[in-house]
């Protein structure tokens, strides 16, 4: 009896800890493949601070400083063919390799303005579950409200919806955006801290990212938000269930 008791209690520990991991974020971006537009090669064909290791922005690593020597920064350009063909915006887009519930989106850059290099003038974030239909851009928010020359800072952006294709779209302030690291962490989309209700209307990509000022706003979330979090619940009680169906099968067995 004691045995059984032990095993009952242990398996339900374990589908308590699942039920609690599930409420968690995490980085699902961690090794995810992504594309960037805004890394400058010159006329003789020289790339100017560019991704040496082709992961450097989802390899979880950050920069030690703010340095622009520092190999975990990809440099972005104003000037660049990609960027200069885009209206001056930078982008990076991530596939995540799957479609995963996206709590919020984050972009990790320089704010170095002592050697010319500038926080992003606006980073806006649009998304989507299939790479064809797109979400309308969704402001992201400097976690540091005055950011000191020489520190790292983070903008994030609120997204509470599925996705698997998240494009990050960088505007520039001066000539050059450094960064360093791009994350989207997946958990319970049904509950954003932030209900932004209100609606903005005419919000183009292009125009969001010309007026810094603009505040798009995260809309309503998606129906399957609240099945998200149901199917966290159902997983806990279901786990739980069979834990108690294994401990009853031992029992049985044990006579
Ligand atoms: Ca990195």
């Amino acid at each position: 009896m004691k045995k059984l008791l032990t095993l009952v209690l242990t398996l339900l520990l374990v589908s308590l800890f699942t039920v609690y991991a599930c409420a968690e974020t995490e980085n699902v971006a961690i090794g995810a493949s992504y594309e960037v537009l805004g890394i400058l090669t010159d006329g003789e064909g020289k790339t100017h601070y560019p991704d040496e290791t082709g992961d450097s922005l989802t390899n979880n690593v950050f920069a030690q400083s703010a340095s622009y020597s520092d190999i975990e920064f990809v440099g972005l350009n104003i000037t660049s063919e990609g960027t200069s063909a885009n209206n001056g915006v930078s982008e990076i887009a991530l596939d995540l390799g799957e479609v995963y519930p996206i709590v919020n989106a984050a972009v990790s850059c320089s704010n170095l303005n002592s050697a010319g290099i500038s926080l992003p003038g606006m980073v806006t974030v649009v998304y989507s579950v299939d790479g064809e239909n797109w979400s309308e851009p969704v402001s992201a928010e400097y976690e540091v409200e005055q950011p000191a020359d020489g520190e790292v800072v983070k903008a994030v952006a609120d997204l509470y919806a599925e996705a698997r294709y998240i494009t990050f779209r960088l505007s520039h302030n001066t000539n050059w955006i450094f960064v360093d690291e791009v994350q989207a962490f997946s958990g319970d989309i049904s509950k954003p801290e932030k209900p932004e209700e209100s609606k903005n209307e005419n919000t183009d990509g292009e125009q969001s990212a010309q007026t810094p000022e603009a505040s798009e706003p995260l809309g309503n979330a998606p129906d399957t938000a609240q099945t998200s979090t149901d199917w966290i619940y159902i997983t806990g009680v279901a786990v739980s269930i069979a834990a108690l169906i294994a401990a009853i099968i031992y029992r049985t067995k044990k006579k």
